[in-house]
């Protein structure tokens, strides 16, 4: 109660901010694009993660405005970085909005971002709920040209048949399978056939959590799309950016 009241100042005094992860072309070194993070960085308290302030604002609603904040924010921002794409990371909540796909769409007129370098990051719950007006409303962004990825690939309950029933561009695989290369056969059977099942369906591959060479190596030996990770970059301030954007240019 007390954060959610905090919260809705804080979106007012200006306080939240978006940090950017760059994510890479297999190689580890060719910028692809880059996924929004959410952080409050609260007066007193310092910096506040999104893991800690995002149930409390799901709980209220709240989401919905700080997650159409964090699209209107990154696509501002970054409508100058090249042909790089951009991630925003969308609450199942969000999907309860009236008009969520207008919403986005006047986001994207007001800041001249182009639709195709919009990815929005949705989580396996929210295609499990198996809402109707989900499922309406993912169609009509792909339909727009916004990509929609699958966030944490596999750490939930995984069912094999909304692949079917909603088409996808990207699924990212669950950093928990990433570290667990080198540490357990199965993570590394799993991430293998997450690869192929993506490759033979078109969907674009990204494995998140990447923190070692031997990580990246072995992403790199199965055919794996795209990586992001400590390794290749850290969440940052949109002010440390300017030699990654250089580089996509
Ligand atoms: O960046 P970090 O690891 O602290 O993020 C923690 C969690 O918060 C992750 O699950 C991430 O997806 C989520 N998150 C980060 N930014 C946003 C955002 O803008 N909106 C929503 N809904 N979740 C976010
Ligand atoms: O749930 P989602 O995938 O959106 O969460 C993204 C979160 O993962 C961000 O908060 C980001 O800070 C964090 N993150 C990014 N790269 C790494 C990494 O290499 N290792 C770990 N442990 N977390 C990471
Ligand atoms: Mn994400
Ligand atoms: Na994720």
């Amino acid at each position: 109660r007390d954060t959610e009241t905090d919260l809705q100042r804080a979106l007012k005094d200006n306080e939240l901010t978006l940090f950017y992860q760059p994510q890479f072309a297999a190689d580890g070194r060719t910028v692809i694009g880059f996924e929004a993070l959410l952080r409050w960085i609260h007066p007193s308290r310092g910096l506040v993660s999104p893991a800690e302030f995002v149930p409390i604002a799901e709980q209220s609603g709240l989401i919905t405005e700080l997650d159409l904040w964090a699209v209107r924010r990154a696509c501002e921002q970054s409508v100058d970085w090249g042909a790089a794409r951009m991630a925003v990371n969308l609450s199942p909540v969000d999907f309860r909005m009236r008009d969520l796909v207008g919403a986005i769409r006047r986001i994207l007129d007001e800041t001249g971002f182009p639709a195709e370098r919009l990815e929005i990051e949705i989580t396996e719950n929210l295609l499990l709920g198996n809402q109707p007006e989900a499922f309406a409303s993912l169609t009509a962004l792909r339909a727009m040209g916004v990509r929609v990825a699958l966030d944490d690939f596999g750490s939930g309950y995984s069912s094999l048949g909304y692949l079917r029933r909603f088409r996808v561009d990207t699924i990212k695989i669950d950093r928990s399978f990433i570290q667990n290369i080198g540490q357990t056969d199965d993570a590394a059977a799993i991430i293998d056939c997450v690869v192929r099942l993506a490759r033979a369906l078109a969907i674009t591959v990204t494995a998140e959590g990447v923190e070692t060479r031997e990580q990246l190596r072995y992403l790199q030996s199965v055919g794996c799309h795209h990586v992001q990770g400590y390794l290749l970059a850290s969440p940052m301030p949109p002010s440390s950016l300017s030699r990654y954007i250089e580089q996509v240019k």
